[in-house]
């Protein structure tokens, strides 16, 4: 069946009671405040943003101070970009009915405690770095009111991202963690538990209960994040994802997901684009992000004019059929009106909203830096302007400076507590289901087996293999089913796409979930994996997959957006809350992987060593050299190589479909939960020299090293990995050559040297190693091996066979790859040490 679209869960919208299609002066009045009355809203607390008078509303008439106090107030809603009019009437409605009294005590007691725990830590640790929240510390209230308002309506968890800009009162106020424990990051106790490892104090993420306004209780997961602004998006929208999963029915009325943005980070970064660009599709929605921008007009030095071409950092979200509620940072009552009807809205029709609260920044961008010497006359202004001392005039309470001095002392009191600390404080505790999972150093009881019975492989084989009666199937389709079919009865060698159905339908059998997710993943870039049969009469869809057992686990290949880092990082997150699943992202072309860095960099590779996380993700990169061009031959494996420490990842090019199979088992079914990156095929693909039969997915498990049986004693020793080893296979046997060894390096990391040196002493103990490799010498795995080969050789003498030093990864000639490629081979066979 078609998947289906995404639906509101709270069944659409309500019935209009405004009545936009009248043509009442009242109406016309009103309309063009609605439209435009954000504009000239009153929307920040200095006037540092520049005004604009929009001609639309320069309406004489004795209604337009009613609709300008309206829509021209500290809130200013920016939706005439949603398409849905019953949409944009359900906010109207909203806006022009009387606004409810706020819990006002409660705010002002929110406030002074988020501006005195700051100043408290700029008194006594002066000079580090905090990221204070003054001049838009209304982000408590508003995230009290999200919660307030999430909780009624379902929310039993709310999971969030954010970045530097207040995450240390965020953890205070809203993840609860006991101030001292933040204080104890600027002590900085324990330091040798964290030798070479561990992050920044406002980097670590954080959970803890918070009980709302009427008394519901929340869970807060604040994910762990590196300095990389907004890379934190798509991990929080895939966590999230992960965790609506587990729940199935009800997932997303229970996880709320909310990122708090800086303005300039909002409108500048690629990533934030790239996750709200999925955030209504089935395979990647999750029924809505709650997205604040907490907005004071500044990145670091540079001003909102130099951020942004639009008038508002928050603008690149108009793209999107959602609002926008800009909302003045001081007119507190306002922000916690419009957090309502934000997280109302999503929950009512199930899509992503966005504040903008507008503020400004009381210090530096940290507090080691003067802005004096950027923006003096603001900071001027700044200097003399008060912080919770405006609510509270504004309310009336006179004795709020008691109250702030009783927050005062508590606040030091804790601190006087951090001291005593000796050992760091872990501001988070994971979910059981991380119970059962290790990470650190591999150790052997870590392995499982992996092989399958025969009879289990082709009964396995035919629910792949076979669709409805009625059915209406491509002939192609057809052909490959049919072809399939022949490998699962042990007819044909097996290749890569049936080998990696015969993994997926094992381990959902067994009650695994499998998730797949890549640019044109369904098919399959290179027609390779037909995952989802379409009807070519009607175009409904049929998923073996899907239909392996009654009680199976789900399979979920979807093809993602045309994007790598939001991507990889969504399912990065994913894999992070859902470690039983075999959780795979595919990039189109290997290559296209670099895009993606810091995902990989900060948290593929990192994630463990700086926040003790772990996670399983597989990235499968097609690599190979096969003459077609610089972007479509190197998923540049040196740079993985590069990243490879204490067993953090694992790297792997199986040679064979047996060997795919095993690996990816071995992956889901072991409990060492370590990324997996996989090189794999493109023209082997479905080539009979890279094809297993089936026998080999019956006893064997995956292979570090394969080992050449052909050849006993050998002068030379071919050691390679991927493609190339099959070529020079082919050479040898051109060449009738039996006396040179040729060793498949299965697993590049953890290095399998033990199973190297076995293979090795098979061969006898003189003669020549060489490394060879396609890729240029200054890339591929050429620098991480030479050492460790030559550590391990013996008396053998160790010499390496690549192409020539490369600023580019290959030739864009399919002629020369042809002539580099023979010139290789050759080389191989001949070179002389
Ligand atoms: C991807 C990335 N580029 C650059 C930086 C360096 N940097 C740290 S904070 C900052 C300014 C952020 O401004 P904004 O997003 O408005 O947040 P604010 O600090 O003002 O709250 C910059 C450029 C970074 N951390 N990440």
């Amino acid at each position: 069946m078609p998947t289906p679209k995404s639906k509101p869960f709270n069944g659409g919208a309500r019935a209009a009671v405004i009545d936009t299609s009248s043509n009442s002066e009242r109406e016309r009045v009103f309309s063009a405040f609605r439209q435009w009355g954000y504009l000239e809203g009153d929307l920040d607390p200095l006037g540092f943003l520049r005004p604009r008078i929009a001609p639309e509303l320069q309406i004489d008439s004795e209604y337009t101070r009613e609709a300008r106090a309206i829509y021209s107030s500290t809130i200013g809603v920016e939706i005439n970009h949603i398409y849905a009019p019953e949409r944009r009437r359900w906010i109207y409605e909203r806006m022009e009915s009387k606004p409810q009294e706020e819990d006002q005590a409660r705010i002002l007691d929110l406030l002074i405690r988020a501006d005195v725990f700051e100043q408290v830590m700029q008194q006594r640790y002066l000079g580090s770095k905090r990221f204070s929240l003054e001049g838009v510390t209304a982000l408590i209230p508003l995230v009290d009111e999200v919660l307030d308002t999430g909780s009624r309506l379902g929310a039993t968890e709310l999971v969030m991202g954010m970045s530097h800009r207040g995450r240390l009162n965020v953890i205070a106020h809203v993840a609860k963690r006991p101030p001292e424990e933040i204080f104890a990051g600027f002590e900085d106790v324990d330091p040798r538990s964290v030798l070479g490892s561990g992050d920044v104090k406002y980097h670590m993420g954080a959970t803890g209960e918070y009980i709302t306004r009427s008394g519901g209780k929340v869970h807060i997961h604040l994910v762990s994040n590196p300095s990389h602004l907004e890379a934190v998006d798509p991990v929080t929208v895939g966590r999230t994802r992960a965790k609506q999963d587990r729940t199935g029915e009800g997932g997303r009325e229970k996880y709320l997901p909310l990122l708090v943005h800086g303005d300039a980070a909002f409108a500048g970064q690629g990533i934030l684009a790239e996750t709200m660009n999925y955030a209504d599709l089935p395979g990647y929605t999750v029924g809505g992000t709650i997205h604040v921008v907490v907005n004071n007009l500044l990145g670091f030095t540079t001003s909102y004019l130099e951020e942004h071409s639009t008038r508002f950092a928050a603008c690149i979200a108009r793209r999107q059929s959602i609002p926008i509620f800009h909302v003045n940072g001081e007119d507190v009552d306002a922000v916690v009106r419009v957090a309502r009807l934000a997280t109302e809205y999503r929950y009512q029709f199930g899509t992503d909203v966005v504040i903008d609260l507008i503020g400004y920044r009381r210090h530096g961008h940290s507090e080691v830096d003067d802005p004096t010497v950027t923006q003096p006359l603001l900071y001027k202004k700044i200097k003399e302007h008060p912080l919770w001392e405006i609510y509270a005039d504004d309310i009336g309470v006179t004795d709020a400076p008691a109250q702030a001095a009783a927050i005062k002392a508590e606040f030091e009191a804790a601190q006087k507590d951090a001291g005593k600390i000796t050992k760091k404080p872990t501001l988070r505790e994971l979910p059981s289901y991380w119970d059962r999972y290790y990470g650190g150093r591999h150790k052997p009881e870590f392995e499982v087996e992996t092989g399958l019975a025969p009879e289990e492989l082709a009964e396995l084989s035919a629910h792949l293999t076979t669709y409805p009666d009625g059915f209406h199937i491509h002939p192609k389709v057809k052909k490959l089913l049919e072809q399939r079919a022949e490998m699962g009865e042990g007819k044909r060698p097996v290749d890569y796409g049936m080998a990696e159905a015969l993994a997926f339908a094992s381990l959902v059998k067994a009650g695994i979930p499998v998730r797949l997710s890549g640019q044109d993943s369904r098919r399959g870039t290179f027609n390779q994996r037909h995952s989802v049969l379409i009807d070519i009469e009607d175009e409904n869809e049929y998923v073996p997959l899907e239909n392996i057992a009654a009680d199976q686990a789900p399979c979920g290949i979807h093809n993602s957006t045309l994007s790598e880092p939001g991507v990889l990082g969504f399912e990065y997150g994913y894999s992070r809350d859902y470690p039983e699943a075999l959780v795979l992202w595919e990039a189109q072309f290997g290559d296209f992987v670099n895009v993606a860095q810091a995902i990989i960099d900060q948290f593929i590779s990192a994630g463990e060593a700086k926040w003790s996380l772990l996670s399983g993700l597989v990235l499968l990169l097609p690599h190979g050299y096969e003459g077609q061009g610089p972007e479509h031959s190197s998923a540049r494996i040196e740079r993985f190589l590069q990243l490879a420490a204490k067993d953090n990842i694992q790297i792997a090019q199986p040679s064979n479909a047996a060997q795919y199979f095993h690996l990816l088992r071995r992956q889901a079914l072991r409990h060492w939960r370590k990324p997996l990156v996989v090189f794999t095929p493109k023209s082997m693909l479905r080539h009979p020299d890279a094809s297993s039969p089936i026998a080999d997915f019956t006893h064997k498990n995956f292979q570090n090293v394969l080992p050449d049986l052909e050849i006993g004693e050998a002068d030379r020793i071919l050691v390679c990995t991927g493609k190339i080893g099959h070529e020079l296979q082919a050479e040898r046997k051109k060449r009738k050559d039996t006396s040179t060894a040729i060793v498949f390096l299965e697993q590049l990391y953890p290095f399998p040297e033990k199973e190297l040196i076995a293979e090795f002493a098979r061969h006898g103990d003189s003669g020549d190693i060489v490394w060879v490799q396609e890729e240029p010498a200054n890339m591929g795995a050429l620098f991480n091996m030479l050492p460790r080969l030559e550590r391990i050789a013996g008396s053998r003498h160790v010499m390496s066979v690549k192409r020539s030093s490369s600023a580019s990864p290959a030739t864009g000639s399919a002629k020369a790859h042809e002539v580099e490629q023979k010139t290789l081979l050759t080389l191989a066979f001949t070179t002389k040490g």
